[in-house]
């Protein structure tokens, strides 16, 4: 079948009979024909062909008029990515919005290509030639296949599975006793791909800006994050509202369920109203259909053993009374469900793309939404706590260390043991091609009982208590300056070094000032601390000793630094730091002003015809200055031009005095500007609100 739109034209340079968008070739290139074989679906950064069929006589002009753009959501921009417009080129490119053209007879075979990272979402395309032409419009995806879109999938059998597969295993039960539920995702079910469109559609990202939401849709982080908070009804239309009462009176029992398409399509028609209820699987089932029909890989993972740390200290506190009774408990679930979404991670650093953790069954709040992920599977069994989004949750859900306690009757509790290896047991999700269980445990963590294992707790927690502090992991440098540094002194400033590694460390620091001027130019070196040795900087947290800091002073003297400044008073710091075991390199920078020496205003009478300012300064430099000006200055108060008034030589630390006489020419609100010059020390300025009255 084709899909075909007609068009009358009227006085276009090109005109175009008939549009055929031969959906059934392109979406068999783009993996997208078992969504429908009469509406154009394609992938990023894979160029698709469309037939334009011209009026008799007309041509198809291969010239600088013919400007092709497509574009996507209520507000296209150029800037924002969601509106192209590319012209026809020789070749198709890879990396940008392309087109070839090819001509026979009336016809033409129009080749498109989208940019790699363009916006997923319906697009209009659009002809131009001054006046615009609609072509067809077309649902961009993302592209697993693609080496350019960020979700690219090496084997063509993992794409089976977590792209094209439409159904597939869910893991339930206890590890020895793993229960299988199959499901039917469906995401290419029809209805389903517009349904998961409205999704996102619904989100509170698009409706409070829907300009920006449609921009970010190139980003499949950021979409898998909107997912996420999008599945469970808490905080926004959401799909499914969780329930784990028993009682399921008013909705379907979440056991119920055995496929997301009629969970999606309730939703959709009933106007966007929650779906009762769901758990943990029909959550990140949903999700799973969703992600795979937007063309994001995705798998259903299962977690046993899955910790819910309720106070974020990756601890599960159990505490029992003298009866062993179990009286309080941070709860340890027999097993739950979340998803992983395949991607790179541009925002974090190398090695940590691939499998991302995300949790669409509210459990906690995220940046203040119901919402969990996507986190790097790998920064989980790394214990780096710090990635976004959500390490410390998940982090707990797979590994946290279990307490017990006794709580006895007068209110005292002792520490009665634990383990270490209770929490995360047997994560699985389905095998490729396979009716499988593939245990992906090692994904998460090392194994139980190892050393490695404990190392990233250890590391885990350190980068935990540094989070809840609200410091950052590694070391750091920092330049302190106290509020009193005027012109003439001697004064301190300071590197302070913390050190929130896990380990002591030894580091040499290079601390200097420079005169700096206000465009930036750099003068003379006016003061060096040259790579002092600190020994033994002892971590903040390990030791539990407050503020563990290095530090280092750099002494600011007058007689120094005299030499380099310029008329700006401005000194650029400069602090590096080195581990002098790894050799990395830390930088702090900071320009400090100088403080003037303030024009102390005796007195100024602010009525009359002859006033006299009354002015003072100290000489705040240890040596005299030479050739002292006061000078004032003011509409209508100094007959158009300053009046200046020498007073020769001041000593060091002595007040310069003048009395300056002005005469206001007209009545009102005026201001009096004082300006201060001499050899050593200029541009120093003060002014004064004056009221003139006939
Ligand atoms: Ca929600
Ligand atoms: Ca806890
Ligand atoms: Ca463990």
């Amino acid at each position: 079948m084709t899909a075909c739109f007609f068009l009358s034209l009227l006085f276009t340079v090109v005109e175009i009979e008939r549009i055929d968008l031969v959906c059934e070739v392109n979406n068999t290139d783009h993996h997208t024909l078992q969504n429908s074989a009469d509406r154009l679906i394609v992938r990023r950064g894979l160029p698709f062909t469309i037939t334009l069929h011209l009026r008799p006589g007309t041509h198809f002009q291969n010239g600088d008029n013919i400007n092709f753009i497509a574009q996507t959501g209520p507000i296209p921009s150029v800037e924002a990515q969601t509106k192209a417009k590319f012209s026809l080129s020789r070749f198709i490119s890879r990396s940008s919005w392309s087109a070839t053209a090819e001509m026979s007879d009336s016809t033409v075979s129009l080749t498109v290509c989208s940019h790699p990272n363009a916006p997923i979402g319906v697009y209009k395309l659009i002809l131009d030639q001054g006046e615009a032409i609609g072509l067809g419009e077309f649902v961009l995806l993302f592209n697993p296949w693609c080496k350019q879109d960020p979700v690219y999938l090496a084997s063509e059998a993992e794409r089976e599975e977590y792209v094209l597969s439409q159904d597939g295993l869910i893991y339930r039960g206890i590890p020895n006793r793993i229960t299988v539920l199959p499901w039917t995702f469906g995401q290419f079910e029809p209805g389903i791909l517009d349904i998961c469109l409205q999704i996102l559609d619904e989100s509170p990202n698009y409706i409070s800006d829907a300009a920006l939401d449609c921009s970010e849709r190139r980003n499949p982080v950021y979409v898998t994050r909107v997912l996420s908070a999008m599945i469970n009804s808490l905080g926004d239309k959401g799909v499914l509202v969780g329930n784990w009462s028993d009682d399921y009176e008013d909705g379907v029992k979440p056991t119920v369920w055995k496929d997301s398409c009629s969970i999606l399509r309730q939703w959709s028609n009933d106007g966007c109203r929650a779906v009762r209820y769901g758990q943990c699987w029909v959550f990140a089932a949903v999700a799973c259909t969703v992600s795979r029909a937007l063309g994001i890989p995705c798998r259903v993972v299962t977690n046993y053993g899955s910790a819910r740390d309720s106070n974020g200290d990756l601890v599960m506190e159990r505490f029992y009374n003298e009866f062993d009774e179990n009286i309080a408990d941070d709860s340890i679930w027999n097993f739950h469900v979340w998803v992983e979404n395949w991607m790179t991670r541009p925002d974090l650093s190398l090695g940590y793309e691939g499998w991302q953790a995300s949790d669409p069954t509210p459990q906690h709040r995220s940046e203040g939404v119901f919402c969990c992920g996507p986190v790097p599977v790998r920064a989980i069994k790394e214990g780096e706590l710090t990635f976004k989004y959500d390490v410390p949750f998940v982090y707990a859900e797979v590994n946290a260390d279990v307490v017990e306690y006794i709580k006895l009757r007068d209110g005292r509790v002792f520490k009665m043991g634990g383990s270490t290896t209770e929490v995360g047991k047997s994560i699985s999700t389905k095998a490729v091609g396979r009716d499988e269980r593939e245990d992906i445990t090692h994904n998460y963590k090392y194994p139980e009982g190892s050393e490695e294992e404990r190392r990233v707790y250890e590391k885990a927690n350190h980068h935990n208590k540094l989070a809840q502090a609200g410091e950052e992991p590694g070391l750091h440098i920092k330049i302190k300056v106290t509020p009193d540094m005027q012109i003439g002194s001697d004064f301190d400033v300071y590197a302070e070094l913390k050190n929130n590694t896990m380990v002591t460390k030894s580091c040499r620091v290079m601390f200097y000032a420079q005169a700096v001027s206000y465009n930036g130019k750099l003068g003379e070196t006016c003061g060096l601390e040259h790579l002092k040795n600190l020994k033994n900087v002892l971590p903040l947290l390990r030791t539990f000793c407050g503020m563990e800091r290095g530090r280092v002073t750099l002494r600011l003297e007058y007689a120094e630094y005299s030499k380099a400044i310029t008329q700006d008073r401005m000194i650029k710091l400069l602090a590096l730091l080195i581990d002098a075991e790894t050799r990395d390199f830390y930088r702090a920078k900071k320009t400090i002003i100088l403080d003037d020496p303030e024009i102390i205003i005796l007195g100024v009478p602010k009525v009359g015809q002859n006033l006299v300012a009354d002015l003072a300064l100290q000489n705040p430099l240890p040596e005299p200055l030479e050739n002292c000006v006061f000078t004032i200055h003011g509409a209508n108060l100094t007959d158009g031009k300053p009046i200046t008034h020498e007073v020769g030589t001041v000593g060091p630390k002595e007040f310069v005095t003048a009395k300056v006489q002005f005469t206001p020419k007209l009545p009102g609100q005026r201001k009096i500007l004082i300006d201060f010059a001499s050899d050593k020390l200029h541009n120093v300025e003060t002014y004064e609100n004056l009221v003139i009255y006939e």
